[in-house]
């Protein structure tokens, strides 16, 4: 069977941490190829492979790792799929790679996952590699007891719950997905953009959906962080606080592998956000820092 996961970790020493991911998948007859490849120590060989996952068929990587965690993001900013972001505990708890994976850049996000959520990392995996596999999606449902409620639609969309009502959708419109906010969920690929309230939990756990969630919280300096844990309490891809264009993102790189529209028109945007950078690079070289403050 065609391997569709990729599970790669920062080292062996995840591993036994994340095996309930690997036990899951396993349990569910679903191939995965499982690597160790490291941001920091093999940075070549781990950005090499993240080059090559769409090529060689990957729909989805599951990157785990702890402490200063780049291995997720390091990974997104390689391939145009989307990366599951597992943050494992280390010596200092391992907030540091929550935050590490879930506060990415605007423009290139990853799906972070509560700390480690291994089972939740394989069930979100799992979704969005089945979108148009209804045999899988089927033995989630049973295995979950959950309900499916929508399925693939033949063009791009999404569904939107958000508290605010001027959101900026032209990112949603530049890569030419569909949405619906506010009403009946119609795609199986949701986005719940909310304030404070997220917190109490209105993302439903019953449905068998790829929830993300950007919480807009915005008095942060009095939001506890240990209450970010809460957050990704299910299998929901967190794309972080105040990060609404990288939920709308990471929809796109989902949809991506299933509408090539889709990806390309992805691929276009980050390439313009690289030109920005060299742009700005370029400009500090000619003018100096005091272009810039
Ligand atoms: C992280 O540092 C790895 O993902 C792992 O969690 C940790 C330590 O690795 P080892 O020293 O155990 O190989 O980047």
């Amino acid at each position: 069977m065609k391997k569709l996961i990729e599970i790669r970790t920062g080292s062996n020493s995840d591993i036994p941490k994340i095996k309930e991911c690997y036990y899951f998948l396993k349990e569910l007859g679903i191939s995965f190829s499982p690597r160790i490849l490291s941001a920091h120590r093999t940075p070549e060989l781990m950005a090499q492979e993240a080059r090559d996952l769409e090529k060689n068929g990957f729909l989805v990587s599951i990157a785990a790792a702890g402490g200063s965690a780049h291995l997720a993001g390091m990974t997104a900013s390689e391939t145009c799929i989307p990366v599951v972001a597992l943050p494992v505990t280390s010596s200092v708890g391992g907030l540091d790679a929550l935050l590490s994976m879930a506060q990415m850049p605007p423009g290139i996000p990853n799906g972070c996952l509560g700390l480690g959520q291994a089972e939740n990392a394989a069930i979100l995996a799992a979704r969005i590699m089945s979108l148009d596999d209804m045999e899988v999606r089927n033995k989630l449902s049973s295995k979950l007891d959950t309900k499916i409620l929508a399925e693939l639609n033949n063009i791009p969309n999404i569904s939107i719950v958000t508290d605010n009502d001027k959101l900026d959708t032209s990112l949603l419109d530049r890569f030419g997905i569909n949405y619906s906010i506010n009403s009946k969920i119609d795609s199986p690929v949701v986005i719940y953009i909310l304030d404070e309230s997220v917190i109490s939990k209105r993302i439903p756990n019953d449905v068998e959906q790829i929830s993300i969630i950007s919480p807009t919280v915005k008095d942060f300096e009095n939001f506890k962080l240990s209450e970010l844990d809460n957050l990704v309490d299910g299998p929901y891809a967190f794309t972080g606080v105040q990060r609404v264009s990288n939920s709308m993102i990471y929809a796109a790189q989902i949809l991506g592998n299933y509408f090539p529209n889709v990806r390309d028109k992805f691929k276009e945007y980050k390439h313009e956000l690289y030109l920005q950078v060299v742009e700005k690079d370029k400009l500090i070289q000619e003018k100096g820092v005091d272009y810039y403050l």
